[in-house]
């Protein structure tokens, strides 16, 4: 979802193929062998295989808000650091959370307590700022909102009982956003042959075409 949110954002046009995960296409595992999504292959055959690649590639292409903080500005450091601590162990408790089953050593409220202690920062950084890292949003927020999505649907009656105000705010105004219902919209599995989809959606008159390889 952060990739295509990026993409979107970003106004480039890839060609999109839709993958479903136990029936990964031969193409994307000749591209991507580790067989995760999302995947995007560049026109000079370069293969992004990291999501935070292509949120960076695209970025680095247009980045009309200025998401990205420039190189070197301690801001990239604190975005950086907070981003990889989401994509490690707020993840991992988020997995563990939603699929408690599975991860019989605990119980789900023991993960739902873990992840919270993610959620507890978050709130405290809404305090001190009107977006995760400063006054503007930046790629910080676009890379951990689906996360925080994730787990609030676990349990949505939890959640809204909670006291997250700012972030429950935060939250709410990416799910209003065109932003996130534009990356919302379902595509129909891709299978070879097929014609081109282009992501997002038929913009006339853009010029860039690359192939990303997506789960919806
Ligand atoms: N580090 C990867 C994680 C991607 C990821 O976990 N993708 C999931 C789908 S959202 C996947 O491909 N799972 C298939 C698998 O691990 O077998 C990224 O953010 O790009």
């Amino acid at each position: 979802m952060r990739a295509r949110m990026a993409i979107s954002y970003s106004g480039i046009t890839v060609a999109l193929r839709e993958v479903i995960l136990r029936d990964m296409p031969a193409a994307l595992l000749a591209s991507s062998p580790k067989g995760t999504v999302p995947v995007l292959v560049l026109p000079d055959g370069r293969v992004l295989e990291e999501s935070r690649d292509i949120i960076d590639w695209a970025l680095g292409t247009h980045d009309p808000d200025q998401w990205q903080p420039v190189s070197g500005e301690a801001l990239h450091g604190e975005i950086s650091c907070l981003v990889d601590e989401n994509d490690a162990s707020f993840k991992k408790h988020l997995d563990c959370y939603k699929y408690a089953e599975r991860y019989p050593e605990h119980s789900a409220d023991y993960y739902r307590a873990q992840g919270e202690l993610f959620l507890v920062r978050l709130e405290q950084r809404l305090g001190r700022h009107a977006w995760l890292c400063g006054e503007r949003m930046s790629v910080a927020d676009i890379s951990i909102f689906p996360f925080v999505r994730q787990f609030t649907h676990v349990d949505k009656a939890w959640f809204d009982r909670a006291t997250y105000p700012r972030l429950q705010a935060w939250l709410g105004y990416f799910l209003q956003s065109g932003l996130f219902s534009g990356v919302m919209e379902k595509y129909p599995q891709w299978h070879e042959g097929d014609a081109v989809t282009l992501f997002p959606g038929d913009r006339a008159g853009r010029s860039q075409s690359h192939e990303q390889h997506g789960a919806g």
